[in-house]
């Protein structure tokens, strides 16, 4: 098992999550792509979005499959302009690359928010470290388990 994919089990199972980790038949870099390997609506896929702020601080906007991140909402969650967190950083920060970012299980944790449209589904999907593997849990144990604040983002 990858280093990534150990992590997010680890992290699962800290949080109380019942649920483990799944490996789908082709690659999943996409929310569309997870959705119809999960056989689920786009918007029950959960993406990981990191964002950075000028001070330099980052932030986690896990969202719907469907929606985007309007940099501007976030700005005023976040309380500074942001811009979308370079490649190289997500992995620093996350342990994880593009395409397989967990929203749990990071090297660093950092300040969330999650986007209300998950909270319409009982489970939802999300990246388990790698561009391959996924996992199920409800949205309020996501919640949960990353300390996230829900709020509006997306337009
Ligand atoms: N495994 C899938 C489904 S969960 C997944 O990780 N999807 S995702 O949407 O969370 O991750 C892909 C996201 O990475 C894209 O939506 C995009 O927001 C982000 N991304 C892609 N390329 C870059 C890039 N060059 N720099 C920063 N972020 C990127």
């Amino acid at each position: 098992m990858s280093k990534s994919l150990a992590r997010v089990a680890a992290a699962l199972q800290a949080a109380g999550i019942p649920s483990a980790p799944v490996e789908a038949k082709g690659e999943i870099r996409t929310a569309e792509a997870a959705a119809e390997q999960a056989g689920v609506a786009v918007d029950q896929i959960v993406k990981s979005i990191l964002f950075q702020g000028e001070s330099g601080r980052l932030f986690l906007f896990l969202t719907a499959g469907g929606n985007r991140v309007d940099p501007v909402k976030a700005a005023a969650l976040a309380g500074e302009p942001l811009s979308r967190a370079e490649v190289e950083v997500v992995r620093r920060v996350t342990g994880f690359a593009i395409g397989g970012v967990a929203p749990l299980g990071h090297l660093t944790p950092l300040p969330a928010f999650l986007d209300p449209r998950l909270l319409d589904f009982a489970d939802v999907w999300a990246a388990a470290g790698t561009p391959r593997h996924m996992f199920r849990a409800a949205p309020e144990e996501l919640l949960r388990a990353t300390g996230a604040k829900v709020a509006h983002f997306t337009g």
